[in-house]
């Protein structure tokens, strides 16, 4: 009722370069596409976001240099169809409509355009909540199927706090990778909400991270002498007391949330960075955990290691034995949330112990960190558990690795 009036008044409003289809059947979700520059059926807006509650999406062409947009073409298509099939967004009637807008605005979403053009893109030039963008090219100095993809899926709906859904920058080593494993990690994303890591098919382990304990004291909520529950008392390259590089905070914009903050200056960002542990919990080898964090950043750039040690009575410590470097990746200025699994093994010794480190460094300013999540997904298989400190052939990290990634600490972790 609603969408037939929009669309006749829709009718009404001639825009050149739009094919006709948009008018055609079953198309009232089109009719976003065409609000915004519509004036006088602005009334119908809320009238029709009512109506259908769900979010628009707007798939891009992805930028390939290297065949003049041929492949970003077939890879903004492929976006675009499975989110029409899957019917959970409103896309847009064709790509083909996507592009012809974009040609007659000079519209050329990239992953180097910034956060603010990018929203205002998808918010006012299209009346859209959702973006999806990126690059394709091929990776230089190899054979033809290797290429490095950037997608970026950005939910723009809250004017102040984009919120990234999803972002990868991987070498794909594969073309078939593209499809099956980044573009369905993306989709799985948006659908679930879930930002990062495998799509949630397992009913076993979502049930799991749902209903099992947290092994980390993540919400920053509670704690003593300055010092949150379940986190070290010092912190930094130098193991400074809190208040410094490393602060128990309340949330800028929320009294009553506590949350971690580090303050690089740039001297710091530039050599070691800082970093913050917390305390050790246990883990077992082969098992499958997830990692969930939310921070902020106004500059620094974001990592989380999860780092798993066995104890060596010979050294009488623990080592570090495994570790899973997660990279965040987001808007800055705003809250994201990462998540990621990771599967502690090792050749030679058995990962007993794991514990985060959350970490900022190369640019000076603030990161926030909040309600850190490490919990148990899928028990490790009665043969891995049988391991013990038999050499697996399954474990992809061998000690001489493990040991050169020690040695290298956070030298390693400077570089980008
Ligand atoms: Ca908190």
């Amino acid at each position: 009722m609603t969408s037939a009036k929009c669309k006749m008044q829709n009718a009404k409003c001639f825009i050149p370069w739009f094919p006709r289809s948009i008018w055609e059947p079953g198309i009232a979700r089109f009719s976003f596409f065409i609000f915004h520059f519509s004036f006088f059926i602005s009334f119908c807006l809320p009238a029709a976001g009512a109506a259908d509650p769900r979010r628009v999406v707007v798939p891009f062409d992805f930028v390939s240099k290297f065949d003049d947009g041929r492949y970003g073409r077939m890879v903004g298509e492929m976006i675009w169809k499975k989110l029409a099939r899957d019917g959970r967004f409103i896309v847009p009637e064709s790509m083909q409509e996507v592009r012809d807008f974009c040609a007659a605005r000079n519209l050329a979403p990239s992953p180097e355009t910034d956060q603010a053009t990018m929203r205002k893109i998808v918010r006012e030039d299209f009346d859209a909540q959702i973006g999806v963008w990126g690059s394709i090219e091929r990776a230089p100095g190899t054979d033809e199927d290797i290429y490095d993809l950037t997608i970026k899926c950005v939910d723009f709906s809250d004017e102040k706090q984009p919120r990234a859904i999803y972002a990868e920058k991987v070498r794909a080593k594969t073309v078939g990778e593209v499809p099956h494993l980044y573009v369905k990690r993306m989709l799985d994303a948006l659908k679930g909400g879930k930002p990062d890591g495998p799509p949630a098919t397992d009913p076993i382990a979502e049930e799991n991270w749902k209903k099992g304990p947290n092994l980390v004291a993540g919400d920053f909520q509670h704690g003593a002498d300055g010092v949150p529950k379940g986190w070290a008392d010092r912190a930094g390259q130098r193991r400074e007391p809190l208040g410094g590089q490393v602060r128990w905070v309340d949330e800028t914009d929320d009294s009553k949330n506590r949350v971690i903050r580090f303050v690089l200056e740039k001297q710091v960002a530039e050599t070691t960075g800082v970093m913050y542990y917390s305390d050790f919990f246990q883990v077992e080898e082969g098992t499958k955990y997830r990692f969930q964090c939310r921070w902020r950043s106004d500059g620094p750039a974001v990592k989380v290691f999860i780092k798993c040690y066995d104890y060596l009575p010979k050294d009488g410590r623990r080592r570090e034995v495994y570790r899973s470097q997660q990279n965040l990746d987001g808007p800055k200025n705003a809250w994201n949330t990462h998540a990621e699994e990771f599967t502690p093994r090792h050749t030679n010794y058995s990962p007993r112990w794991g514990r985060v480190m959350l970490y900022a460094y190369l640019k000076p300013g603030a990161v926030e960190f909040d309600d850190v999540i490490v919990k148990r997904l899928v028990p490790a298989s009665p043969g891995e558990r049988a391991k013990a400190r038999r050499p697996s052939s399954e474990s992809d990290v061998t000690l001489e690795e493990m040991e050169s990634n020690r040695r290298r600490g956070v030298e390693d972790d400077k570089q980008k």
